[in-house]
This record gives structure tokens, sequence and C-alpha cells, in this order.
């Protein structure tokens, strides 16, 4: 018997516990253990059932995802969960924490499964750009019926027990002792093999119709959701092994598209972000309940309504009486909106008002442990508000700026007590989007980072630490980003043309309706203050010439397209067209036909040559880092894996070739990273400069 899994006898039962720290991941011992513990169960005539539990803090979380892309070892996990289906005698899965993947479908093979009411289900496998690939796909739906399987596999989501119940995969749900209850159960639980269940077919047509049309729709350019389908397909039409099969052969091609490679990559760099060298669980923790958020506009209203959803005490502050009523009512309209869609009862929406008060009085923030500022990005203002800051704040208070690219230490020079000072960079709407940049400043107190690290996870954030530098990770990479996107619009790309092939790419939107949503005249501002000589002029000038015709954006019901009133729809305008051409004419370009792969490879590649060269400069702690920001931040497909993780798909001797070829057309817009150089000559990758550095 290995040690990770022990049985021990209770009476005419098998107890099998699972004990494989920290998520009782099915590795190859694990596999191994549940079939000599089978062999156990069969080979003992004074047995006469099994019950199957977990030690430490949850069930089975699926198969060992670090072993994936390795020989894979026998026994295989469908096996494993075969052989219990198929012993003659029941076993009974004790499910605390969360069954994931093939956690479950190990459950699924058992007979029964009895859990507690906190427990958690799930095949979250598409999110790995894989199918579940051990039975789930053929045995969800004998239990669960083919809607909610669907509904299961497609989203990846945890499914409550209570819910999970309803779906008649979870048998009983225990408040009382898990492994008592299981025994009760495994002795009078009869021999019933999930796979011998057949398939309801009522409604299945549909259900998997609206399957396939929400995977067009919301899973777009995904691999695995199709492949899922089909498997599900195949439980209708096919016997249960001949299903298996399919589902087999599907897995594998689920496993061999570079997609589930870059989500495997983004699983793991989603859990490298907190790890920050310097700061372990040992750095102490300064106290923070009550959060101060200066400003009550869009971007203050939201860092508001985040601290309250997690659970936390905000006092917000506005200049005048009108703006905080307007913030408040905006706050008050956003929960509204979310209870009517069912994400939160009308006692959610009144729990976290009365977390938020609204000020009008500095004085007020003098109790607040963490402050966060929300004003005018503008130097001179953001010192005005830190200097009061000093003087009111409690000793001991977290002064932090929500600032997008101005430099945290001059702004924490403004106070007396910089070690205090950090930047807390939300995206917006902040109550919604994940991402939030922890930029350190030089004087940055260790326990002020890691405060600020924990405060992340707290509120339900993914947080990243930065260095300081203009724009820090994810806004400094954007700038080579939209000048070539707006250079190619320019040398003969329309406008609809750019964002189609980003789309298409996987970007959540095309980065000219992104500058048509953000409003165009912001940009316009920062190219008027930075003065010509300081970018490619060729690549904004049709747009200054927009913002000066009045077309700065969705805001003004025009911008590079068109929109009609209450729509949020970029239709593409010849006006806009003749703008373009007559800039083209001026810059002297002749324009050409450019391919979406052109415009996606040039997009892209400035951003891996600007990201390179923050890693270089340590401002980025690791490559995927810069990937985590890219998804969470900025509409990045994770099943790209992120910049970074694309350049490493393709090569970064290609890479390397491509910068070289762009930075001899245009070598001011081109300086190719040296860190990019030196890795593609080592044949190494971003991937492996993260490893070496993890272990230094
Ligand atoms: C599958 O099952 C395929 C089958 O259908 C077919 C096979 C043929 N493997 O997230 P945490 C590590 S695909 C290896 O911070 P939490 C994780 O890296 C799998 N390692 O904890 C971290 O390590 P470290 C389907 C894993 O409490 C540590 O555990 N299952 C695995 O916030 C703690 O993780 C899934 O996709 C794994 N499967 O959340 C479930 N899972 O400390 C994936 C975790 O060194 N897992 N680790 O950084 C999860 O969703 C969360 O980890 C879980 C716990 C909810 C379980």
């Amino acid at each position: 018997m290995t040690q990770a899994v022990s049985t021990s006898r209770d009476g005419d039962l098998l107890i099998i516990m699972v004990n494989n720290p920290p998520v009782n991941a099915l590795s190859h011992a694990v596999r191994q253990g549940l079939m000599e513990a089978a062999d156990t169960l069969e080979a003992d005539d004074g047995l006469k059932a099994g019950v199957l539990i977990c030690a430490g803090r949850t069930f089975m979380a699926g198969a060992d995802i670090r072993e994936f892309g390795k020989p894979p070892q026998a026994p295989h996990l469908p096996e494993v969960v075969t052989r219990y289906e198929r012993l003659a005698k029941p076993v009974v899965a004790a499910i605390h924490g969360t069954a994931l993947g093939g956690g479950l479908e190990v459950a699924l093979g058992c007979h029964a499964r009895v859990a507690v009411a906190s427990a958690k289900i799930g095949l979250p496998e598409v999110k790995l750009g894989l199918l579940p690939g051990a039975g789930g796909t053929q045995r969800l739906p004998r239990l669960a019926g083919v809607a909610n399987a669907l509904d299961a596999m497609l989203s990846g989501r945890h499914v409550a027990a209570l819910e999970a119940a309803k779906w008649g995969v979870i048998d009983q749900i225990t408040e009382d002792d898990l492994l008592e209850a299981s025994k009760t159960l495994a002795r009078t639980a009869p021999l019933r093999p999930t796979g011998d269940i057949p398939v309801d077919k009522a409604g299945a047509d549909d259900a998997i119709a609206a399957a396939k049309s929400n995977a067009a729709k919301r899973m777009r350019g995904q691999f695995a959701p199709t492949q899922i389908i089909k498997c599900v397909e195949a439980a209708l039409d096919l016997p249960l092994e001949d299903g298996l099969k399919t589902e087999r052969a599907l897995f594998q091609d689920c496993m061999a598209n570079p997609q589930s490679a870059a989500l495997r990559h983004y699983f793991f760099a989603e859990r490298q972000v907190a790890r920050v060298p310097g700061i372990s669980k040992d750095t102490p923790r300064r106290d923070v309940t009550r959060v101060g958020v200066i400003g009550a506009g869009t971007m203050g209203g939201g860092i508001a309504m985040a601290c309250a959803n997690g659970g936390l005490k905000v006092m917000l502050l506005e200049m005048n009486a009108d703006a905080l009523d307007k913030g408040l009512a905006t706050i008050r309209k956003n929960y509204d909106a979310s209870a009517a869609k069912g994400r939160m009862t009308a006692d959610d929406v009144e729990d976290r008002m009365e977390r938020i008060t609204g000020t009008l009085d500095y004085a007020d923030l003098s109790a607040c442990d963490l402050i966060i500022e929300a004003v005018f990005e503008r130097m001179d203002v953001k010192k005005e508000v830190f200097g009061k800051l000093d003087k009111v704040a409690r000793a001991g208070a977290i002064l932090a700026s929500n600032t997008s690219y101005l430099d945290i230490d001059d702004i924490a020079a403004s106070t007396s007590r910089p070690s205090d000072v950090i930047g807390l960079h939300f995206f917006s709407p902040a109550n919604v989007m994940r991402l939030l940049e922890i930029v350190r400043g030089k004087a940055t107190a260790p326990d002020v980072l890691a405060t600020s690290i924990d405060l992340a996870k707290r509120i339900s954030k993914i947080g990243v630490v930065s260095g300081n530098c203009h724009g820090f990770i994810g806004n400094r990479m954007l700038r080579g980003y939209g000048r070539e996107a707006n250079l190619m619009v320019v040398e003969g790309a329309a406008p609809q043309d750019v964002d189609a092939a980003l789309t298409s790419f996987g970007m959540a939107m095309g980065p000219l309706a992104v500058g048509d949503l953000a409003g165009l005249d912001i940009g316009y501002m920062t190219r008027q203050s930075v003065g010509r000589a300081n970018y490619d002029t060729r690549a904004y000038d049709w747009v200054d010439e927009l913002v000066e015709a009045g077309r700065k954006g969705q805001k003004t019901g025009k911008g590079i397209y068109l929109y009609e009133p209450g729509n949020r729809r970029p239709i593409p305008d010849p006006e806009v067209d003749a703008i373009i051409e007559r800039a083209a004419e001026t810059a002297q370009i002749t324009r050409r036909s450019i391919g979406a792969d052109e415009i996606v490879e040039r997009c892209m590649l400035a951003l891996v040559n600007e990201g390179a060269q923050i890693l270089d400069e340590g401002i980025a702690l690791r490559a995927s880092d810069i990937d985590v920001v890219y998804v969470n931040g900025y509409g990045f497909p994770a099943h790209q894996g992120g910049p970074m993780h694309w350049a490493d798909a393709k090569g970064l001797d290609w890479v390397l070739d491509r910068l070289k070829d762009l930075a001899g057309k245009t070598p001011q817009n081109w300086a190719v990273s040296p860190l990019i150089e030196s890795l593609a000559k080592a044949g190494s990758s971003f991937a492996a400069y993260d490893a070496e550095k993890a272990k230094a």
C-alpha cells in the first residue's frame, strides 16, 4: 500500500483514506493506492462495502496537473474509475471540500455519494483546455441530466452540495460526522453502477443546441468546449463503453492542443503571483478593517464596492455634497442591478450599503487603517491629497494611490511617511475587474506590501506586485501595442480589420474600439503634454484629427467608429476612412493590404518586447506575472496563456527574428530587448527564466 492511500477495517467495511496534500490530487501514487484498495475490498469475503474518504482540507481536487505533459503512468485514471464502478461491493464516496475533475469522476464511479453541506463538486477541466477524461462526460449526464452536466462542464463552476443533491449527484447531505454518515449508507447502499443508468433523452436536443450557441458566443475560439459537447452527444447516442472511447480520443486531442498548454501555464501563473521575495507568512501584517476611499467617481465608487464586498467598512470622501450623493446613488444602482440579476439578495444590498459611509470631511478618515485615493490623474492633485492625508491619517495607516501611471516615490515624498505609501492600481470597473497592480515604491515597508497582498485576496482580486515605473506593468506595455494598432491603420488596414484580427485572436475587445470606449481625448492630452518628438506621429495624427473634430469616442457618439444612441456596437465610418487616407498621404505612406496574421504579430511582439524589458528591469517579478496582468486587466485570452507565454509558444528565436526585422524597418519604434536576445541565443524561454529565478 502506498503512503498516499491507506486502508483500515471497520467491521465489515473497508475505509479507504486518501492523503496526498495539499489537495489530494490523483497522482500516480494515489491511483496505484486506489487500485490496491479495490483489490483488498474485492479479495476479503469479510468485507461487504467500502467508504472512500480524504484527509486534509478537501476531497480529491482532480488529476495531478503537474503530471500532464509527462509520459502517462499506469494505472490511468479512467481504469481506476471503471474498476470501482464494476466492483461487486458498493463503495460510498465521502465528500468534503471540493470534489473536482478527476476527483469527482472517481466519486461518480462509486455507488453513492455523501457530502457535508459546505462541500462543492465540479468538472473544471474546461478551464485547463481539457474535458473530463475519466468518464465524467459520460457519467455526469447519467446522474445529473444532460442540461446540468453541460452547465457544469462548460462553465467549470463549483456546484454547491445542495444543488448537486437536487441534480441527483449527491445522495445524502450530512450535518454530522461525514465518515459515520458514509459508513451507515455503505451498509445499505445498493450496488448501482452509474454507467448502467440510461441517459434521460427528454429535452437533451434543446440542451445541446443551447450549449452550442452558448459556446459559440461566450467561449469564442476555444477548443475544449466543442469537444465536451461532442462527448455528451456520444453519451446520448452510444453505449457507455463506446462513449468512453470517444471521450478518451477527444481528451487526447484537447491535451495535444496548444490551448491546454497555455491554460495549464496560466493555472500555475495565478498561483505564483502571491510569492514575493522577502515576504513570507512570518512578515508582520497591519490590521485593516476600515478603508477610506477618496473620490466617489467611477473609480472610487468601484473601489468602495470592492472593499465593501470583501466585508470592510468604507468611508467614502468627496469634495461636495452633490458629487457624494451622485456617487452613493450610483453604488446603490449597481448593487440593485446585481440583485435584479439574482447575484445577491435585497438584504445583501442593504448590508453592503450599510458598510459604506459618505463624508465631505478629511478628518473622518482619521480612524481608517488604509486610505486609497482615486482622484484626478495629475501629480499636483495627488500630492495635495497626500499632503492632507499626512495630516489626518492615524500613525500606521497605509496610504495608497490608485494612480495608473504616476511615480509612487514622488507621491510618497509629499508625505512625512513614505514607508506607509503604496500604489493600489485598480482596473475599471473596480468592483468587477479582478486585477490589482500593487506598486511597491522604493520606501514601501514590507508589512505594507504584505498587507496589500493579503487585502487583494480578501476583496477577491488577484494582486500582482509591480515595481515603480511610468504605467507600471500593464499600461507601460500598452504603449507599443496601441502604436502598432494605430500605425497599421495608416499603413492600410481598416480600423475594423485591426480590431477583428485581435478579437479573433481572443482579445475581449480590439484596441481601437477600446480607445473609443476609454475616450480618445485622454491619449490626445498625453500626446500634447509629451510633445511630438516623443512618439511616432504617423500613428496618431489621424486620431488627433478626430479628437479635434469633436470625435472623442463613445461618449460623443462618434470616434474611430460611429455609435447609435444607447448602443455600444462600433459602426465603421467612411468619413474616418477619408481622414486616414489623408493622414497616410501627408506621412507619405503608400497604403497596402495588411493581413490578420501581421496585425496580431506586430501587436503581440510590441507587448512581448516591452514585457521583456519590464522583466529585465525587475519591474515584474516573473514573466508569468505579466501574463496574469494581461489576462485579468486587459482582456487577453487565457487560452493563449498571456503575451509572454505566447512568445514562448512561438519560440524566442522566432520572436527575435521578427523583432530584428521590425527594428530594421522602424528602428525608432523597436529597441530589441536584450533579455530576448540572450534567452533566444541560449535556446531558452521566459518559462525557463522564471524557473531559474525561482530556484535562486
Ligand atoms: C483532471 O482532473 C483531468 C481528468 O478529468 C482526466 C484525467 C485523465 N494538480 O489553488 P490553491 C496545487 S484536470 C496538482 O492555491 P485553494 C496548487 O498548484 C484537474 N496541483 O488552493 C497549489 O500548489 P502550490 C481538474 C494542484 O485552496 C496548491 O495545490 N481539477 C492541483 O485556493 C494549492 O492550490 C482542477 O482543475 C491539481 N489538480 O484552491 C482543480 N490543484 O501551493 C484545480 C491544486 O505549490 N484546483 N494544486 O502553489 C483548484 O481549483 C484549487 O486548487 C482548489 C483549492 C479549489 C482545489
